[in-house]
């Protein structure tokens, strides 16, 4: 067992007084990177295409971030703080190091110091690769949440899992996804640092044991387990300019020392050494189903090992700062759970309180109570997670006694006060009542919390009329508003240094820690001058991103051409085949010489889909197959090209979210809970076309109707229709749409297979499609074909652009974050002064 800081006795610390900090200056910064790649690396000769110039970089800027952890340590220590840990299973956060230097407002000295060299600090950035350890929008918003806790200096402590291989990289074949691992760590990941000492041990299976203690008491012990260690290496974050440093903490799976050798001491030695893999599997991959429900048992495990290693974890901070008094445990902690997937977190605290600190069921639900709110992120039944009560029995007994008790009280309540209604307890109980009992994780997180929010004002409500109504009855005070929100430093400030200095020329730059400042470029929007500056940081922004696309697809575009851009996760209920109809529209009108008026246009479509979500790869092999007919056929040169980009990910969007003059967020309304593609989008001048839907709401809002493309049914307006829906009687009275589908029937974009082409076709023609996707074709030709006038007047455009951009304040996480403290966290800035 490796040694924990529990046991250690301590023996002295080295005296930092009289420790100078380190030097900022372009010098020092050189002195350092040459040390590391020198001394420490043992290198001679730079390579660019090796890892280890950028490695030297990395540990130079890890020193510096190093010794603001610290000191945001000890006055947090001294302060006694009130404290959040956010509970994620994915952390997408992208490439660091940009972020760290200009956190620490060094970028140009690193600069300078790489200069000496030759080096051109753009090219170590690239040598970079993104730390992918998340889905999409949600792992996104944790990372984006991260960078505004720490700007705004609030105690906040991410826990998540390191897993060994994060999102796979999307390769496309003659038009189909391929899968590659994504080895992120193969060559090392610098910026971590391993915490041996503040290992754990996690139990899975073996059985509960009831027994009576010396006072009388009954009490549980789990034994006969399965242990697993779990590993933390911590990643520093630093704020924005403010010597503020938090950190996000990752468990990594290894196997203990005892490890199962017993059961395969059989014989071999070796054997047995190998099958400590099975533990080491808990945190080896990502599961890649965004808004999909996959029950896997791994999963569970995984979600387990995060839920218990920090919850242990903070445990222990609480012991070795206050003893064993658990009292104002509460008053002093609270656990944020990203989505039910930490669910786990609630009946695992109750375990921990009462079968390892000896608490009482009442004394450690008081505390579970007060301390836990979970956030939900979808509207989507099917995405609501659901656990075989059987696969708990079987790996995680103990908590299966403690969710039966949660669920008893609950229902003893309900009962209380809906006296004899039995279907409303069904309809609530943690445990479905089926052959097969599942565990409904969402009731447990609503269960065990204090607060219950969604993330935009729609989303919210449509959970408390739907999805969560019975809770939102019972326990009306918990349910609560929070919408998303995306981090300016890295989606304006990074990602578009040309519009950041363009803003910086007329207003402060105080909207890199303010984004309601940028309200202020309204005063410009018809400013010529300030307009054609503006549209000459969009045009090179196009240029950059042209290139990029050449590289990835061998498709030439070009930056004259108005860029339509629709990037996220491949899912029907997003209508990546909504964007298609359109492009086929547009096609067909070129075809039939409609074209000549029509602006020169660029759709980009990118994302990823669940490897096993047959559908998504169907609606990526289409695209491939219209975009190969409508590229190839001259009459649509200089008119339209459609691209399909490869391997979207973080790194892909800090290139194309400042290039884009249209945003698609077209969703099924009520089915997209709020969206954060469409902030960083509006934040960098494009206007959107969307259904009103998820934060589409409030963009709207925001920007007012006459920038924004609105179109599409309502959620009201889709329920209405829904039992009554038939596509044909959408698609035979309009002329339009009766040709884009003649195309698809008439095979016009299939190759030899017409698999993908055949179930589209069968997808919009379905009275049952739940998207109904037929039945805002027509609202979305005419939304574009405004868009396209728009755009066509290049001052009105620009002015559009400008406006989206002064509007997008309220999207700044930093306000998100600032909602969830005032609400939920309650927490004080840590003040490094006191
Ligand atoms: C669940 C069980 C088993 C395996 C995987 C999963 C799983 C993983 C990821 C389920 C869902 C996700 C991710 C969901 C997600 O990204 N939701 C998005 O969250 C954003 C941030 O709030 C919103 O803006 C989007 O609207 C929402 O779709």
């Amino acid at each position: 067992m490796p040694p924990t800081d529990d046991d250690a006795a301590e023996t002295g610390s080295f005296n930092m007084t009289k420790t100078r900090a380190l030097s900022m200056t372009a010098q020092a910064i050189y002195d350092d990177i040459k040390h590391y790649f020198w001394r420490t690396m043992g290198r001679r000769t730079i390579h660019l295409r090796q890892p280890f110039l950028f490695q030297s970089v990395v540990l130079a800027t890890r020193d510096r971030l190093m010794e603001r952890r610290n000191n945001v340590r000890n006055a947090a220590q001294r302060s006694g703080h009130r404290q959040t840990y956010y509970l994620s299973l994915e952390y997408l956060m992208g490439r660091l190091l940009r972020n760290a230097l200009q956190s620490l407002g060094i970028e140009n000295e690193t600069g300078a110091a790489l200069g000496h060299l030759g080096i051109e600090l753009e090219d170590i950035y690239d040598r970079e690769h993104d730390a992918g350890l998340g889905n999409g929008g949600l792992g996104r918003l944790a990372a984006c949440f991260l960078d505004s806790c720490a700007t705004l200096r609030l105690p906040v402590l991410g826990y998540g899992i390191r897993y060994h291989y994060g999102m796979f990289r999307q390769r496309i074949q003659d038009g189909y996804q391929f899968e590659e691992p994504d080895d992120w760590l193969r060559e090392g990941f610098p910026w971590e640092v391993r915490r041996i000492e503040l290992t754990k041990t996690i139990k899975f299976g073996g059985r509960s044991v009831a027994y009576t203690d010396e006072k009388g008491e009954l009490r549980h012990n789990w034994t006969d387990t399965h242990d697993v260690l779990a590993i933390p290496y911590d990643i520093l974050i630093p704020g924005f300019r403010n010597d503020h440093v938090n950190t996000l903490r990752l468990w990594s799976a290894a196997a203990t020392d005892e490890f199962d050798l017993d059961e395969f001491n059989a014989g071999s030695y070796a054997d047995a050494v190998a099958a400590k893999n099975a533990a080491e599997n808990i945190t080896m991959v990502l599961y890649p189903n965004a808004n999909s429900e996959a029950g896997q048992e791994l999963r569970l495990r995984q979600q387990y090992f995060l839920s218990s290693a920090s919850l242990q974890d903070t445990l222990r901070r609480w012991v070795s700062r206050h003893g064993d008094d658990l009292s104002r445990f509460a008053e002093l902690n609270c656990f944020q759970l990203n989505d039910t997937h930490p669910a786990m977190a609630v009946p695992e605290l109750m375990r921990l309180l009462m079968d390892e600190h000896g608490l009482s069921w009442e004394a450690a639900w008081n505390i579970t109570n007060r301390t836990m709110a979970y956030t939900n992120h979808t509207l989507l039944p099917e995405a609501l997670e659901q656990w075989p009560a059987e696969t708990f029995a079987r790996l995680l007994p103990r908590l299966l006694d403690i969710i039966h008790e949660i669920n008893a009280r609950l229902l003893a309540a309900v009962a209380e006060r809906w006296p004899g209604d039995q279907q409303r307890l069904n309809r609530m109980s943690l445990v479905s009542n089926d052959s097969t009992p599942m565990l409904r994780m969402a009731h447990l997180a609503i269960a065990g919390s204090f607060s219950v929010n969604g993330v935009a004002k729609l989303h919210s409500k449509l959970l408390c009329e739907g999805l969560f109504r019975d809770f939102a009855e019972l326990w009306p005070e918990k349910f609560n508003n929070k919408t998303n929100g995306v981090t300016q430093r890295r989606w304006l400030a990074a990602c578009n240094p040309g519009l950041a200095a363009t803003i910086d020329s007329k207003i402060s730059e105080d909207w890199i820690t303010d984004l309601d400042r940028l309200q202020q470029l309204t005063a410009f929007a018809d400013d010529s001058e300030f307009q054609k500056r503006w549209r000459a940081v969009k045009h090179g922004n196009k240029f950059r991103l042209a290139g990029l696309v050449e590289a990835k697809t061998g498709i030439a575009i070009s930056a004259d051409a108005m860029f339509d851009v629709q990037v996220k996760r491949i899912h029907e209920y997003k209508r990546q085949l909504l964007n298609l109809l359109h492009v086929i529209h547009l096609y067909d009108r070129i075809c039939r010489g409609d074209g000549e008026n029509l602006v020169p246009r660029v759709v980009l479509i990118g994302g990823k889909a669940a490897p096993g979500y047959v559908m998504a790869k169907h609606i990526i092999k289409c695209i491939g197959d219209v975009a190969r007919v409508v590229n190839s056929n001259p009459a649509t040169e200089g008119r339209l090209r459609l691209v399909f980009f490869p391997d979207y990910n973080v790194s892909a969007m800090e290139c194309i979210c400042p290039a884009a003059d249209l945003s698609e967020q077209i969703s099924t309304a009520g089915k997209e809970a709020s969206g954060t593609g469409n902030m960083k989008f509006m934040t960098n001048g494009a206007v959107t076309i969307g259904t009103l839907d998820g934060a589409n709401v409030e963009i709207l809002e925001a920007v007012g109707e006459e920038n924004f493309f609105l179109f599409g049914l309502t959620v009201e307006e889709i329920a209405t229709l829904r039992p009554i829906y038939e596509p044909s009687s959408f698609i035979d009275k309009d002329e339009d749409f009766l040709r884009v589908m003649t195309l698809l029937r008439d095979k016009h974009f299939s190759g030899n297979d017409t698999a993908a082409l055949d179930a589209i076709l069968h997808s919009i023609q379905n009275p049952h499609d739940p998207w109904m996707t037929a039945a805002d074709f027509r609202s979305f030709v005419d939304a574009q074909q405004r868009a396209e006038a728009a755009y066509r007047n290049v001052g009105q455009w620009t002015k559009m652009s400008i406006l989206n951009t002064a509007a997008a304040g309220r999207f700044s996480s930093d306000r998100t974050i600032l909602d969830y403290n005032r609400d939920i966290w309650r927490l004080t800035p840590i003040d490094l002064e006191a």
